[in-house]
């Protein structure tokens, strides 16, 4: 049995990852008291189970108890006791009973060669059940980069077609929450603003949220300021590397990857996301750059951002004030710096014939 107090603290996390404050929070609370918890059909197809973990088996244990407080898993292959017909009877009256409002989360990309052959549950293929489930959803989530992109499945030479959830749902909207496996807040807070709300977050062009994905992992990562100042860890274990120096030059992704995950760490422990554990991040939510662009191969820097601790140099009223100029002047100078000093140390590494730079891993 949970206290209320971690219930309103997971509420918080969920309302803070999508940038709502205590008031929602509040509200969600007060929804999963009176027992309006959001129907949710989970599916699971072309993927490793990876999501349903990082939300389920969080390193605190209560953490998962209270999540089941909050959404109604109505389907779930994973963590159901049924099986076989009674699985299947199970996916068909949660649709009924709640047709128009559950919520359809796709977990796993979709096989499309030889017409879907290679994900069949139940005698359907994977199309044709996504297909049925998300007709009659009240909102559709793709969670991870499988199902957000292709993912792993997908990865060349894809020999089964794998395909993202909205390849296969055209027409209808498809909230993609990246990330392999994606962050349990990014969802959790989704679900909730479409259950207390009804309305679901907006979305970038890749129809990811963007109080999630708004920013690069480069711009917030903690590591910045050896980044701006030329620091590189060189190879694992060498003295920049266990210092916390940048990871850019042992292939880190960051500068082009875009995902919260500096900010919103995974199982509920402080410091547990890649970088935060000393590895470069490798572009998990990218498309064609996680499981794509190899892992310790550099990325270009193409227009290097402040990092987004650094003070707004626009003043929005339209006034500035003498002190303010003073700090955009040292911000700009700075950034330029920076800019400068990062260019100077990267000019150093050593490149291929093709003039690709090489980390020396
Ligand atoms: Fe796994 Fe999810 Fe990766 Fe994919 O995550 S953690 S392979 S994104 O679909 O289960
Ligand atoms: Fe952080 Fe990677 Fe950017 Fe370095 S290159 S600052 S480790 S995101
Ligand atoms: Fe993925 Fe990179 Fe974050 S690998 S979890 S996007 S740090």
């Amino acid at each position: 049995m949970q206290s209320r107090r971690d219930f309103v603290r997971l509420c918080t996390m969920a309302a803070a990852a999508i940038g709502l404050g205590p008031a929602a929070a509040e509200q969600f609370v007060q929804a999963a008291e009176k027992g309006r918890k959001p129907s949710v059909l989970w599916l699971q197809f072309q993927e490793c189970t990876g999501c349903t973990e990082s939300l389920l088996r969080t390193s605190h244990p209560a953490i998962d108890d209270l999540i089941l407080d909050l959404i109604s898993l109505d389907y779930h292959e994973t963590l159901f006791a049924a099986a076989g017909h009674q699985a299947e009877a199970a996916l068909k009256s949660a649709m009924r009973d709640n047709a128009g409002k559950y919520i359809c989360i796709v977990e796993g990309a979709i096989p499309t060669k030889e017409n879907g052959i290679y994900c069949m549950i139940g005698g359907r293929t994977a199309i044709e059940i996504v297909n049925d489930v998300a007709a009659h959803a009240g909102a559709i989530i793709a969670i991870g980069s499988c199902a957000s992109w292709g993912g792993v499945p997908s990865a060349d030479p894809n020999p089964t077609g794998a395909s993202p959830a909205h390849d296969i749902l055209k027409g209808k909207t498809v909230v993609n929450i990246p990330g392999c496996p994606a962050n349990p807040y990014n969802l959790l807070g989704t679900v909730l603003q479409y259950a207390t709300y009804g309305t679901l977050p907006a979305l970038d062009a890749e129809g990811r949220p963007k109080f999630a994905y708004g920013q690069t992992v480069h711009e917030h990562c903690p590591r910045r300021a050896h980044f701006d100042a030329g620091r590189f860890a060189e190879k694992y274990g060498d003295e920049a590397h266990r210092n916390g120096y940048c990871l850019y030059k042992i292939g880190c992704k960051g500068p082009v990857t875009y995902a919260n995950c500096s900010v919103q760490h995974f199982g509920d422990v402080d410091g547990a996301w890649p970088i935060g554990i000393g590895h470069p991040c490798f572009g998990c939510t990218e498309k064609g750059v996680g499981f794509t662009i190899p892992m310790h191969q550099t990325v270009d820097i193409i227009r290097p951002t402040g990092p987004s601790t650094y003070p707004p140099i626009v003043q929005p009223q339209g006034t500035v004030s003498p002190i303010a100029t003073g700090v955009a002047g040292l911000i700009v100078g700075g950034l330029a710096g920076a800019g400068y000093m990062a260019s100077k140390k990267l000019n150093t590494l050593p490149t291929d014939a093709s003039g690709t730079e090489k980390p020396e891993v």
